[in-house]
């Protein structure tokens, strides 16, 4: 009988273990699914992953507001040296209504106040010119092209 008992026991022994096994499978199945609820989520951060290429892409406009052309403002006359075959290239912020004028090249564009105005141009003309408000006849740039 002991040996009876203990294969019952056995027996027992078994059916419990892959009862558990059923249960915890069955569990880890529904854990499977929230899981896969969750894998949308992750499929998510996936998405995620999609916008990290954005991020990447984010470091490429930050590096163009770098290399930002020279601001001109009043108070001061700025400094701006090219070589010849550059691009001449800055900006004028002032706090008037005015024309930049610049000279040598004899360009002129309207200004407003608090607004930013872009120059660019190649610089194919060597010398020293003057970037004046035209109406005021105040210097805000001195534009030098070596050559
Ligand atoms: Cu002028």
């Amino acid at each position: 009988m002991s040996r009876t008992q203990r294969l019952s026991f056995l027996a027992i022994a078994v059916v419990i273990a892959i009862v558990a096994v059923v249960i915890l499978t069955t569990g880890g199945d529904d854990e499977q699914e929230a899981a896969s609820t969750g894998a949308q989520p992750t499929e998510t951060p996936t998405q995620t992953t999609a916008p990290d290429e954005t991020p990447t892409e984010t470091p490429e406009p930050t590096p163009t507001p770098k290399p930002q052309p020279p601001l001109v403002t009043r108070g001061e006359v700025t400094k701006l040296r090219f070589e010849k075959g550059d691009t001449v290239k800055f900006r004028v912020r002032v706090d008037v209504a005015d024309h930049v004028h610049v000279h040598g090249y004899d360009l002129m564009k309207d200004v407003e106040p608090g607004k930013t105005i872009t120059f660019s141009f190649p610089a194919d003309i060597t010398g020293i010119f003057e970037v004046e408000l035209e109406d005021r006849g105040e210097e805000i740039a001195q534009l030098r092209v070596d050559p």
